[in-house]
């Protein structure tokens, strides 16, 4: 069903058919210039988050102007107001019996259509500002994996580089000591992120059962010994690559032959590298915060198992990746963009592709950047990609696989049962061409050009706004 642009109320466009006839004009610029200018004065210093809502905002408003009923709820500004946000004091010792403190958080940003759910992150670099907008973002990523799950993220400006298990284990026993009284299997859910993989997870979940008493599935990304689900430690990077594939296709395309920049060494960018080559891409380089590696013939099996090795085992650096394999080079201090591909997939950090190098891929050639990270493009960057009209997707639409195979996870914990690793990756698949789907319906654009941001945020704004609405005024 469509109906018209006039249609105001609340059931009728529970059901309508959205698309691009809902664009920016003068009125609609002002109220998001309205918008930002009060979140940027109640929020002040927290730039990270005002980049995040100004993107959302930008899509939604027309509709917002086009439907009473949203404005009428205050809808928008509830949506960017944290449900609620805890601050903690973070104390351990470490191996020379220091005192350190470290500051924890936890940003409960959306629990409309589930309980809250995101990744925690320690690194240096945390604070609330990049909480806040981690969790905003989880909120409409999570709305669009069809599962149902709210949204939220957490962390510490604790960096686990460099110090040793006993260290870590400490830490991560001091954090949950407070973060376990906020969370729980049909409360909060979190999960892994930047700095927390499955050491992390493991210290966490040992001293959420011990203080709790309960073996239940409140944290994903669990061992597979312990309740972890097949293929989540791949789902993000493998997610990505199954989404990308959905973008080549809609120009006759696909990862055969193809040349791809990948940036980060960790979790999404190993499993991103892995699918892309496998799918018969050459994947050219790999990065950390200190530089990137530069593998002109291409990253094979046995490079994968060396880069493995070296990231998740011996937790070295990438750059030793080129004594191993002297044909690569290595670039101290810079990113990958430099080098000419087909595809990008930045998988590292938020803003790690700026304008020039934005201009650089596509004069190299770049015709798809698949965001692996959560908000690796800046706005000047992103506005480049869409006006050279080549396809661009959101890390809020192509890294959803991660949450999602945490969703499936929560799922097999509540079924007290494990599904194969086929069964998980099906459904990834599955949900991966849906959110796919759900960009084409909400962000094809009257010239065919496919708007993924646009359609990501009206889809999953949509889906959060109306649930807001029926819950009532809460
Ligand atoms: P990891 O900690 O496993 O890896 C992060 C990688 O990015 C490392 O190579 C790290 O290098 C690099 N990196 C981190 N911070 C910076 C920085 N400030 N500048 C340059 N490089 C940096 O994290 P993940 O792979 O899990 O996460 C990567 C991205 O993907 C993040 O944006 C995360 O939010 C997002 N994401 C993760 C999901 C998951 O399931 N894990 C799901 C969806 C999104 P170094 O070792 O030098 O720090
Ligand atoms: O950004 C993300 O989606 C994640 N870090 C994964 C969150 C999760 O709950 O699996």
């Amino acid at each position: 069903m469509r109906i018209s642009k006039k249609s105001t109320n609340f059931a009728a466009a529970k059901n309508v058919e959205l698309n691009s006839q809902f664009i920016m004009d003068k009125q609609t610029q002002m109220y998001v210039d309205a918008f930002m200018a009060d979140l940027i004065k109640k929020n002040p210093g927290e730039q990270e988050f005002h980049q995040a809502v100004r993107e959302v905002v930008e899509s939604v408003a027309p509709m917002i102007m086009a439907y009473p009923y949203l404005r009428e709820q205050k809808i928008m500004e509830r949506i960017v107001e944290p449900e609620r946000v805890i601050m903690f004091r973070v104390p351990w010792m470490d191996d020379q019996g220091e005192v350190q403190i470290n500051r924890g958080y936890r940003v409960q940003m959306n629990s409309a259509i589930g309980p809250y759910k995101g990744g925690i992150r320690f690194h240096a670099s945390v604070n609330l500002s990049i909480m806040k907008f981690l969790a905003f973002e989880q909120t409409f990523k999570n709305a669009l994996t069809t599962l149902p799950m709210g949204g939220a993220k957490g962390g510490s400006d604790f960096s686990p580089r460099g110090k040793s298990d006993a260290e870590v284990m400490r830490f991560c026993q001091s954090f949950m000591t407070e973060l376990q009284r906020h969370i729980g299997a049909d409360t909060d859910v979190p999960a892994g992120d930047i700095g927390v993989g499955g050491r992390e997870i493991g210290y966490m979940f040992g001293q959420y059962k011990r203080l709790r008493d309960e073996f239940t599935g409140t944290l994903t990304g669990k061992g597979q010994l312990w309740g972890g689900s097949l293929m989540r430690p791949e789902a993000t990077g493998y997610g990505a690559c199954y989404f990308a594939e959905a973008m080549l296709a809609t120009r006759g395309e696909s990862f055969e032959g193809k040349k791809v920049c990948i940036s980060g060494a960790g979790n999404v960018a190993q499993f991103a590298a892995q699918k892309a080559m496998r799918l018969g891409a050459k994947v050219l380089t790999l990065s950390d915060s200190d530089g990137f590696i530069y593998d002109p013939e291409g990253l094979t099996e046995e490079k994968m198992a060396y880069v493995f090795e070296l990231k998740n085992v011996r937790r070295g650096r990438i750059k030793e990746y080129v004594t191993k394999y002297p044909q690569a080079q290595y670039f101290a201090g810079e990113r990958p963009w430099k080098i000419a591909c087909d595809i990008a997939m930045p998988c590292a950090t938020q803003n790690e592709i700026e304008k020039a190098d934005a201009e650089n891929l596509i004069k190299n050639g770049c015709f798809c950047v698949t965001e692996g990270a959560n908000m690796p493009s800046t706005p000047e960057a992103i506005a480049v990609f869409q006006g050279a009209k080549i396809l661009y997707s959101p890390g809020k639409a192509s890294n959803a696989g991660g949450v999602a195979t945490s969703g499936l996870e929560m799922t097999q914990n509540s079924m007290r049962l494990k599904w194969t690793a086929e069964e998980v990756d099906a459904r990834l698949r599955t949900i991966m061409a849906d959110i796919h789907a759900a960009c084409l319906k909400y962000g094809t654009e009257e010239d065919g050009y496919i708007n993924y941001v646009k359609g990501a945020n009206i889809a999953g704004f949509m889906k959060v706004a109306n649930s807001m609405v029926e819950q009532g005024l809460v």
